[in-house]
């Protein structure tokens, strides 16, 4: 339930706060940042969805609780403790058969004894199904699989490397490093500000990082030839950046990211050129965070009341601080 202790127009007045600009998210994600219906998905249905560990990896999943506009999603055969939450419109959520029928391969966890692991595998039916009909996940960028592009390693900010785009479903394009190993792999939307096109390093003096066995002079051309691949071309790139819209202090909903079923008041404390740090209000600044900017667990204020989901406020509202570390 929205909490009703809470005004978001009582709360910016008192703080002289504005809202991040609810343009920013439909510019980022390409969708109305607030949904236009209810939550489609009930407990107990299945879908396949992209492992947020392991993003080169899609798995069957259930629906174990719903929360206003966000999932439970569990891994199907795994422990209730790797459960993961999504917003309803996560464009990474695909329904039953959508692997098959896109010759893509479903992961399956077989982590549980035969016992207690769940039996009642689906059928397509038993998924949103319908989602199928109208395949929101034709590919449509003009990107294409093999690509070669610079690309920010998510994992290791400070680095920008030779990758590949190696899958593309609907808009999104998933990003591989060259040499290395998949579980560096993560999804971008096309217009990310993580991506870049070949020779973007060096016309902007950052060190381009090579695949861990390249030997010698590195020459995109040489390597474009070598690996018998194309490079993007600078047209696929429409780079969305938000730097010009999030200001320091601008407020936000974010989900808490230690307690994912909870959503906070937040601010934002610093911007760079892919993530913002969000700073939890009421919470000390060690419990600040840096996150992409193309997170689904970024939300404009208000998105919860509209959503039906609760908000969590500052802790003391009074006084603006926790007395509780985090
Ligand atoms: N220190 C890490 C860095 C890995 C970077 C991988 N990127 C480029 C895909 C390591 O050597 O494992």
């Amino acid at each position: 339930q929205p909490n009703p202790k809470f005004s978001w127009k009582a709360y910016m007045e008192l703080n002289k706060a504005v809202p991040v600009p609810e343009q920013t998210f439909a510019a980022i994600h390409g969708l109305s940042p607030f949904p236009k219906q209810p939550n489609p998905f009930q407990v107990g249905c299945f879908l396949e969805a992209v492992d947020p560990d392991h993003r080169s990896e899609i798995c069957l999943m259930k629906v174990a609780q719903v929360q206003g506009y966000r999932l439970r999603l569990h891994f199907v055969g795994d422990y209730s403790c790797y459960d993961i939450w999504a917003p309803a419109d996560w464009p990474l959520i695909f329904p039953c058969g959508f692997c098959k029928s896109t010759g893509r391969k479903l992961n399956i966890a077989n982590r549980l004894p035969d016992e207690v692991r769940d039996v009642d595998l689906p059928s397509l039916s038993s998924g949103q199904s319908d989602l199928l009909t109208n395949d929101p996940y034709k590919n449509s960028t003009v990107f294409k699989i093999g690509d070669k592009l610079e690309a920010v390693d998510r994992k290791n900010s400070d680095l920008i490397c030779v990758a590949t785009v190696v899958d593309i479903i609907g808009e999104y394009l998933l990003i591989h490093f060259d040499g290395w190993h998949n579980e560096y792999d993560y999804w971008a939307r096309f217009n990310s500000p993580s991506i870049h096109p070949i020779g973007w390093c060096k016309s902007n003096n950052y060190i381009l990082s090579l695949p861990p066995k390249y030997k010698g002079i590195f020459s995109w051309q040489q390597y474009i030839k070598l690996s018998k691949s194309q490079a993007a071309s600078p047209k696929c790139f429409s780079t969305y950046d938000h730097r010009k819209d999030i200001k320091i202090g601008m407020k936000l909903e974010v989900v808490d990211h230690r307690n994912q079923l909870v959503v906070r008041v937040a601010s934002i404390v610093d911007v760079d050129e892919f993530r913002v740090k969000v700073h939890y209000d009421g919470w000390g600044s060690e419990c600040d965070v840096w996150m992409d900017i193309d997170s689904h667990d970024l939300h404009p204020p208000t998105w919860c009341l509209k959503t039906g989901h609760l908000l969590q406020p500052p802790v003391d509202l009074k006084n603006g601080v926790s007395e509780s570390g985090c």
